[in-house]
């Protein structure tokens, strides 16, 4: 079974793997390069084909900015299966922006520190990947740079996002409070999503209007980040974006303290690794909730709801015992419930908890493995387990979804799978946890 699993596996991958050298997340639906998908999916490639690996990240790192900024799309192609495309986000606006390729202006969770930790784990030829991360590692240091440059505002460590489309967890309820406090025009345009998925696991089109709205606020200050600072209405902390930088910082020091000869860098990442965490902890740590929680920077206060990324804390070295026991015991008892798989996007008891419909309430893989992974971290293998197993069976019973209906008996739907099908980082993390003794 699992041999049979890994080879279906591959064959999603490998169909998804483009020319251009990079791998789409699903046909039709995501017709391009994303972010933080590119750095999961070369953790599934390189299993079995490392120079597919290498490529992956080569690739998406090649088109980091000037000034360290790595874009959340790379557009290498035209397609009119996507909404909203390059001429929509107008890179080129900002003066730093690659001359090579087309991008967004937005960027998404920084994984790359930690991948390239996990690529060196997995390489057979260790000597042959230390010479690759040898040649990345410093645009990945730079993208640490420029965020710790730009974007922590309070100068306390902690970076902000300016939409919900860098939190990587899109429509979460969490992003209706920020609604509320805008109103946007009724903006007429033609949605792609919709034509590949059924409207009611996607974003409504006045959500849309919302994220357009953001990036057209952006546009009009050419994406300059001191203006975005001063001027969007969706300025968020966002506990999973601030997490992964710190897990990410972990990896960065450890490779170049391994490579030898980067003490400057080696201080800066330490230094600023120090606020993150302090910071992490007093001002997103939510005592009461026993959860990490959202801050909403332009109106001054916690976004008070728990969803997954309020656990994703966990994979870095962030939380206190007593922080890290509090985070297992909200999973457990408000998501883990039996009768349901783990771990929902979004609080199941809450009333904005909808099972169906995309990062309002369904289980991602990519959730679930940063999730597995800082469970066992901090030494609650037991929980570990079962997310591991849950996103095992998620996959075996329904396929390779994007995402995943939480509920162990769904009264909705023949399948728990929804969202796009073949997805690459369902596939690239189902290698991965199948293969963990790597
Ligand atoms: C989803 O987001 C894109 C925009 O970035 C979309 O809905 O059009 C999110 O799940 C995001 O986290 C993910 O990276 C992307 C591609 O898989 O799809």
């Amino acid at each position: 079974m699992k041999e049979q699993m890994i080879d279906k596996a591959i064959q999603v991958l490998d169909r998804n793997f483009q020319d251009g050298g990079f791998t789409i997340p699903s046909k039709g639906l995501y017709p391009f390069q994303w972010k933080w998908d590119s750095g999961f999916i070369a953790l599934g490639f390189a299993h079995y084909d490392i120079s597919k690996a290498k490529k992956e990240v080569e690739t998406i790192l090649d088109a980091q900015w000037e000034n360290g900024f790595i874009p959340h799309i790379v557009f290498h192609n035209d397609s009119d299966t996507y909404f909203p495309g390059p001429n929509f986000h107008k890179s080129n606006l900002h003066p730093l922006a690659s001359k090579k390729y087309r991008s967004t202006g937005m960027t998404q969770p920084p994984v790359f520190g930690f991948i390239l930790e996990r690529l060196y784990e997995i390489a057979k030829n260790k000597e042959d990947m230390m010479n690759f991360i040898k040649k990345q590692i410093d645009k990945v240091y730079e993208n640490h740079v420029y965020f710790y440059e730009n974007r922590d505002l309070n100068n306390d460590g902690l970076v902000y996002i300016y939409h919900n489309w860098e939190s990587g967890t899109d429509n979460s309820p969490l992003w209706d409070d920020i609604w509320e406090t805008m109103n946007p025009p009724e903006y007429t345009f033609e949605r792609r999503d919709t034509s590949h998925v059924d409207a009611s696991q996607r974003p409504s089109k006045r959500e849309y209007d919302h994220y357009l709205h953001i990036i057209e606020i952006a546009k009009e200050h050419n994406y300059d980040d001191a203006k975005i600072a001063e001027l969007s209405p969706f300025l968020v902390l966002d506990p999973l974006f601030n997490s992964v930088l710190i897990r990410s910082n972990e990896s960065l020091i450890r490779l170049y303290e391994s490579i030898g000869n980067n003490e400057e860098k080696v201080d800066y990442l330490k230094q600023n690794q120090l606020k993150s965490v302090q910071s992490l902890n007093s001002k997103l740590f939510h005592k009461d909730l026993g959860a990490y929680v959202h801050f909403d920077l332009r109106n001054n206060r916690q976004i008070p709801y728990i969803c997954s990324s309020s656990f994703a804390p966990l994979y870095s070295s962030a939380p206190t015992r007593l922080i890290a026991e509090s985070l297992a015991k909200t999973m457990l008892e408000k998501f883990g419930d039996a009768g349901r798989y783990l771990c929902a996007s979004f609080d199941p008891t809450h009333e904005k908890f909808n099972p169906k419909k995309y990062w309002r309430g369904p289980v991602w893989i990519n959730m679930n493995w940063i999730l597995y992974h800082g469970l066992k971290r901090h030494g609650f293998y037991d929980l570990a387990s079962r997310i591991k197993s849950d996103s095992l069976e998620l996959i075996e019973k329904n396929g390779f979804f994007e995402y995943f209906d939480s509920r162990q008996s769904n009264p909705d739907a023949d399948s728990n799978g929804y969202g796009g099908n073949n997805f690459s980082w369902t596939a690239a993390l189902l290698i991965d946890f199948l293969k963990e003794e790597v």
